[in-house]
């Protein structure tokens, strides 16, 4: 398996109830390592382009505004492929959906508001997607692997 790297953000559903330490957690016990972090808040406009590949879709306008709410946590995962492994750790994007165990399943806000854009986590989907992602928010200095 090759080495990969990855984007993740914690969302503000799982940043608001306090749920950072326990994501992470689970993400350093899976194997993958955390190489560049940062708090942020996005912008609607960020948010925007962030997300434009779902531009015209029926959640885009409160997937945007879900995701300009509060700060997010936005992090670069490091392992042994690390864009499907981290997909598989998170579970589906329906949270109501995923697997129990899973970082969705277990901390997304939606199993509180039904809001099934409020999924606690995004992940890179594949190589071309983490390629452009991670310049988005990291400079190549920014990332620390280790
Ligand atoms: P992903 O995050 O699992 O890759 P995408 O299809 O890329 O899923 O969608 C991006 C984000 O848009 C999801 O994480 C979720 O927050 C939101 N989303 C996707 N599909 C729906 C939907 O059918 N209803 C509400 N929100 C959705
Ligand atoms: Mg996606």
């Amino acid at each position: 398996m090759a080495m990969e790297q990855t984007l993740c953000i914690i969302k503000p559903d799982a940043v608001s109830r306090n749920y950072i330490g326990r994501i992470n957690t689970r993400i350093e016990e899976r194997g993958m390592r955390i190489i560049a972090l940062k708090m942020l808040w996005l912008s609607k406009s960020r948010a925007e382009e962030f997300y434009a590949v779902h531009r015209g879709r029926s959640f885009y306008e409160p997937l945007v505004s879900f995701m300009s709410s509060g700060p997010v946590v936005v992090q670069v995962l490091s392992g042994e492929d690390a864009i499907n492994d981290y997909r598989k750790l998170i579970g589906k994007t329906n949270p109501l959906k995923a697997a129990p165990g899973t970082l969705r399943a277990d901390f997304s806000g939606a199993r509180h508001s039904g809001a099934l854009y409020e999924n606690a986590l995004h992940g890179s989907d594949q190589l071309e997607t983490a390629r452009a992602e991670i310049p988005f928010f990291f400079k190549q200095h920014e990332l620390h692997p280790r």
